[in-house]
């Protein structure tokens, strides 16, 4: 183990001895939320641990562009997984991202909490929290080796999956050498990594890309606050036929501008509130922006709620300029 974390060996132990097990992700999964998830449901029916993975939202669909992910035809929905003795949260940075799961799962006698986002509150029983692993799959990934699952194609392709989604396909600052090292071992698993890769980031409908159209022809760059947004309605959605589970990757076309260090895309959620995602590539923390906000996540990666698009614009705005 590389992570000094001191529930891991405890973590380890309650895997290997568990005789049932719900697992669960954060909603709307992204690539590491699903592959940590069905890597360790994997590797513990391996292990002849009954496992249900499910992730909290009513239904729990797959994103068009993991359809393929192994384990993901095991996926049940959220009502009807069963209240097992052992309940593992993967890649939730708090409790309320397990969505209508935060209840059974801090109802379960062991809840184990794997996550690598900085500011996680540590909500598990045991708890393997480490904000400088790549992905959450780097985490499970170590947590199957020492529990003695040997691995196979399916759990590698689902750890390569997590891994090369998080780290941007390697770009980003958490891809470490360890990062990489992991990444060549489980590609001798004979993982489909070119496919992996067209699945995964050139795969949209066609309907995705004019929804892309409006998200861009509506940008406002504000360049004294090196800032850059735009936004989508529940109307784009319905419009273009995009599922809200489809449009994590929005904010990465906006945040490729060189004239601005952050950026944010407003999502507009059922209830007319405004999900907030932000990137940053300069010393500006979003993570500390969101949490100032009652969200969370990592320094150069965050997102928070907001009842309103403008007011929320010019508070940012407001610190960003006191920080420019
Ligand atoms: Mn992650």
């Amino acid at each position: 183990m590389r992570w000094n974390v001191d529930d891991w060996d405890a973590t380890v132990e309650t895997l290997r001895s568990a005789k049932a097990a719900t697992l669960a992700c954060h909603v709307n999964p992204d690539g590491d939320a699903l592959g940590s998830l069905l890597a360790t449901h994997l590797g513990l029916k391996k292990m002849g641990v009954g496992s249900t993975p499910t992730w909290g939202t009513s239904p729990a669909k797959i994103p068009f562009a993991y359809t393929w992910i192994p384990g993901a035809q095991d996926i049940v929905q959220p009502e009807d997984a069963p209240a097992a003795e052992v309940f593992i949260a993967l890649d939730c940075g708090a409790a309320d991202r397990l969505g209508d799961l935060e209840g059974p799962a801090r109802a379960s006698k062991r809840l184990i909490n794997v996550d690598h986002h900085p500011g996680n509150e540590n909500f598990g029983h045991l708890n393997v929290v480490v904000p400088d692993a790549s992905s959450t799959a780097e985490l499970v990934a170590g947590l199957l080796q020492d529990a003695g699952v040997e691995f196979d194609r399916d759990i590698a392709t689902c750890l390569y999956a997590g891994i090369v989604t998080d780290t941007g396909r390697f770009q980003y600052s958490n891809s470490t050498p360890a990062t990489l090292r992991l990444a060549a071992d489980l590609l001798e698993y004979d993982v489909p990594a070119p496919a992996i890769a067209q699945e995964v980031f050139e795969s949209s409908p066609f309907a995705y890309l004019k929804l892309v159209g409006h998200v861009l022809e509506r940008a406002v760059l504000h360049p004294d606050a090196s800032f850059v947004y735009s936004w989508f309605t529940r109307s784009d959605l319905e419009e273009s036929g995009v599922d809200m589970d489809e449009t994590e990757k929005l904010i990465d076309l906006v945040r490729s501008t060189r004239d601005a260090d952050v950026a944010a895309m407003f999502k507009e959620q059922p209830d007319g509130r405004w999900r907030v995602s932000m990137r940053s590539k300069s010393g500006v923390s979003v993570g500390a922006l969101a949490r100032a906000r009652g969200g969370g996540g990592h320094e150069l990666a965050a997102g928070f709620t907001a009842p309103d698009l403008e007011a929320t614009v010019a508070s940012l705005l407001d610190e960003l300029r006191g920080a420019a």
